[in-house]
């Protein structure tokens, strides 16, 4: 047999003096690249004769996480041993991108594996673009909690993740004649490298079923059909430590039982492993489409088998860590257990909890409660009517009975209370309670509600979004516990998104600041703004800038085949496609400027700023008023692109499928981005962090952690425009009263859409959202006409400061200098401290 030493394309003489040998904890090049060679070998993923980039990647892969899986244990060991207060983060989703880069980086094996892939005739850099993205999110709650657990092993914090396996992620997006178009993200289709397969860690899940009373009283949940949960861990390593913590993901499974071989043998094969397919259908996907029932039953199934898989584990850690063979003293949980609900997806902890506590282990009602609302915290992450879950009761009831009962026992006792203690209050009980049967019909359980009452603080993720919350949606509650509140604004991981994901900027940070403790110690960044205007420093921040804007220009060129200047202004926009985030006012703003320019002279021309326009972020695929703005982007772009009257003037780019290793990406090479959503709408948003680390200027309105942007980057250095949230509601009214008179700039850009400019798709139903004064989708609800004007003087102010350079480079490195308080090290930092009550845990 050929070993790996012959393989086609890699010199064989310095191969083959390298041993296929095992060393879990190499440190230095060549004992890496030996282990290295040997799990190409030796760990059968793929015939040993081949090693190109990708096998490469699984080797290295593979290498790397024999390092991880010895601190993961010492770590798990550690903190069973040292048995402190342990944080568990529920949620349904995780961004964590690509692994390798983070984990070599924070284990601070870089420079060794770069040495050793090269020994084996390999590039690092090609080797870690081979990871498929592990996109098990959709958006900025996923990322966040993949931020929050990086900063939890940093901090050495005592902490967990639970989650669910998706087999294919949200879904992967390619963009064609027709706009989005969406199919599975296979990012499984090899396997992963990073998680650990758990067979000794299984639980049951039940569903349906029924509720018996037993003669003590105690109720009991039996039948129905049981699945089991079976745990997959993915180590996630601190920086700088050796603490590597878990993220425990779930997959559903049937016991092998039902599995009926005489059915399977008599040819009836779906019949015979019935289970088994239902099993798979719950981690098939995240938000499976829900609008019909079988849709809305799948998501409560996975929200369900989340909650009960995850409070098992939990239940039995705090078993096994007591002192052997004494009571279980379940008054003492809440002082070895907290639990976060990342928004009102893992709700039905509450109700599960309250089982457990009660059926399984005896407890009276009072008792289980206050163990109950002692654990368990609760973040809102959006204001968003449709964003606010409900669930039928009729649904709930048929697949959680006892849940259901439970759930109908605390609205009544919290209406008792309010009765007894707060008569002052019946009235606000419409607005407060749990149970909303106003459509006797079709009564619902409201989760947002069911949260606050059950939780012991509640957390908004930006100063504004908190006050929205304190002031409106939960402004009833707040008069009955203030102290239940609390505000946690969001951050972001400095090491994914400005050490791993922008070597050049962060060595100049390095350089000027003389240390590099910035990367845990953010706050320190505040130190580059004594350099602010010192031209060396700018040349220097000006050319790690333009470094990075070739690569995202080469990068644009692979993906659309649209070549951009990397001399125009890189201007750019990525996250969800949502109307209240107004890439809608973008595209507007964007075709605008592409009638201006047609209009002037040669002379006229010569004075502005090229520009390139990207735009990227996935449509919901069942929202099809986002897809007609993809699909709108995309259509602007192909006319403007090609148009020769222009030509680096204006580009304007759809990237598509962006996720984590894409915005690693964009993010280093954007000069401006937009952080644009109406007023009030967007509760924190975090790549307005992200861009701002990385020295990109904003353009935004007083919305979420824009505002705190601001104030730590100072006003001068951000292009503020639009009306403030506490304007937006009078505006909506006077909009509603006819009152509102359109800017032409406004209507010159919607009639050029409507002229056909843009070819002949029908965009009536997107621009009729726009017009009228009030009804659903129409009455411009998020204000982008309102808006309007002041966006476009906002972005003359853009162009006019990019004309001088060195006020744009001194507003850059304000920008970086200013972004220290939005480290997630700060924000875990405060959870820990003021809602969790957990202290440092650090292996030695
Ligand atoms: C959205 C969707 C859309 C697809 C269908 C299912 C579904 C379920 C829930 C949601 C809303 C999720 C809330 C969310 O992602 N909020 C974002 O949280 C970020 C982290 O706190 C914050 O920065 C963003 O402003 C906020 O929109």
């Amino acid at each position: 047999m050929k070993s790996v030493t012959e393989i086609s394309g890699v010199p064989k003489e310095d191969l083959s003096s390298i041993p296929a040998s095992a060393h879990p904890t190499a440190e230095g090049p060549a004992e890496v690249a030996a282990n290295i060679k040997y799990h190409a070998q030796y760990t059968p993923h793929f015939s040993p004769l081949k090693f190109e980039p990708e096998q490469a990647f699984y080797a290295t892969a593979d290498s790397v996480r024999d390092s991880l899986i010895q601190r993961w244990n010492e770590t798990y060991l550690h903190f069973h041993r040292e048995n402190p207060k342990q944080t568990y983060y529920l949620s349904m989703e995780y961004l964590q991108g690509r692994a390798l880069t983070n984990a070599i980086g924070n284990l601070g094996i870089t420079d060794a594996y770069a040495a050793a892939l090269n020994k084996l005739g390999h590039d690092l850099e090609n080797i870690v673009e081979q990871e498929p993205d592990a996109a098990l999110g959709n958006g900025g709650l996923g990322r966040l909690a993949s931020c929050f657990l990086d900063s939890m092993a940093t901090l050495n914090l005592p902490a967990w993740g639970y989650g669910l396996r998706y087999r294919y992620g949200l879904f992967k997006q390619s963009i064609t004649e027709k706009g989005q178009q969406e199919s599975a993200e296979n990012w499984l289709e090899k396997f992963s490298p990073w998680e650990i397969v758990r067979h000794d860690v299984v639980y049951p899940v039940r569903f349906y079923g029924k509720v018996e009373v037993c003669a003590s009283g105690v109720h009991k949940w039996v039948d129905g059909e049981q699945l089991q949960a079976l745990a997959y861990d993915v180590p996630i390593p601190g920086y700088g430590t050796n603490n590597t913590i878990s993220l425990r993901l779930w997959e559903a499974k049937a016991p092998a039982e039902d599995f009926n071989l005489n059915e399977f043998n008599d040819g009836q094969y779906e019949n015979a492993a019935h289970l088994h397919s239902k099993a798979q259908q719950i981690c098939a996907v995240l938000y499976p489409g829900d609008a019909k029932e079988e849709g809305k039953l799948l998501r409560l199934k996975q929200q369900f088998f989340l909650c009960s898989a995850s409070l098992q584990d939990i239940i039995a850690r705090f078993k096994e860590r007591r002192v052997e063979n004494e009571p279980i003293a379940w008054n003492e949980f809440p002082s070895k257990v907290a639990v976060q609900m990342n928004d009102t997806h893992p709700t039905l902890s509450i109700p599960e909890l309250m089982r457990i506590l009660m059926d399984d282990e005896c407890l009276g009602w009072d008792e289980a409660w206050t163990v109950t609302t002692r654990t368990i915290a609760y973040t809102n992450h959006t204001v968003l009517p449709e964003a606010l879950e409900k669930w039928s009761v009729a649904l709930l009831t048929k697949l959680l009975p006892r849940h259901m009962e439970i759930i109908a026992e605390i609205n009544k006792r919290f209406l008792e209370m309010i009765h007894s203690s707060h008569p002052d209050m019946e009235n606000k009980f419409n607005n407060m309670c749990i149970l909303d049967d106003s459509n006797p019909q079709k009564p619902v359980v409201r989760m947002a509600n069911l949260c606050v009452v059950s939780s012991h603080t509640v957390n908004g993720v930006a100063m504004l979004h908190s006050n929205i919350l304190k002031d409106e949606l939960f402004r009833d509650y707040v008069s009955l516990w203030p102290e239940k509140f609390q505000n946690k604004t969001n951050g972001i991981t400095p090491r994914r998104w400005l050490r791993f994901c922008n070597p050049e900027l962060s060595a100049i940070i390095t350089k000027w600041l003389k240390t590099d403790q910035w990367v845990t110690n953010l706050d320190l960044l505040r130190g580059l703004r004594q350099f602010s205007d010192n031209s060396e420093l700018q040349s220097e921040w000006a050319s790690a800038k333009m470094a990075n804007k070739i690569r995202l220009a080469q990068y644009i060129f692979q993906v659309t085949g649209v070549k951009v200047n990397p001399n125009s202004l890189f201007d750019i926009q990525i996250k969800r496609i949502h109307e209240y985030k107004r890439q809608l006012l973008n595209i507007l703003g964007a075709i605008y400027r592409y009638k201006r320019l047609k209009e002037m002279s040669a002379e006229e021309r010569k004075k502005v700023v090229p520009r390139t326009i990207m735009i990227g972020g996935k449509a919901f695929a069942t929202y099809t008023q986002a897809k007609r703005i993809v699909k709108l982007v995309n259509d602007v772009g192909a006319v403007v692109n090609n148009d020769p009257a222009i030509g680096d003037l204006l580009k304007v780019v759809f990237i598509p499928n962006y996720n984590v290793s894409v915005a690693e990406i964009l993010i280093p090479g954007s000069e401006l981005s937009q952080h644009i959503s109406t007023a009030g709408m967007e509760a924190s948003g975090t790549s307005n962090m992200k861009f701002a680390l990385n020295g990109c200027l904003i353009i935004g309105t007083l919305d979420g952690a824009n505002v705190e942007i601001r104030e730590e980057i100072g006003k001068d250095n951000f292009f503020l425009f639009g009306a403030e949230a506490h304007d937006v509601p009078k505006l909506r009214k006077e909009r509603e009263q006819g009152l509102f008179v359109p800017d032409p700039r406004f209507e010159e850009a919607k009639n050029f859409v409507k002229s056909r400019a843009f070819g002949d798709y029908d965009y009536t139903p997107l621009l009729d959202s726009l017009e009228g004064n009030s009804g659903y989708g129409r009455g411009d609800y998020f204000l982008v006409g309102y808006d309007f004007p002041s966006y476009m003087e906002a972005q003359s102010r853009v162009d006019n400061a990019y004309k001088d350079t060195k006020k744009w480079m001194k507003m850059s490195i304000l920008s970086t200098a200013g972004s220290g308080k939005f480290s997630s090290d700060r924000t875990i930092s405060e959870y820990a401290k003021a809602i969790w009550k957990i202290q440092e845990c650090r292996v030695p």
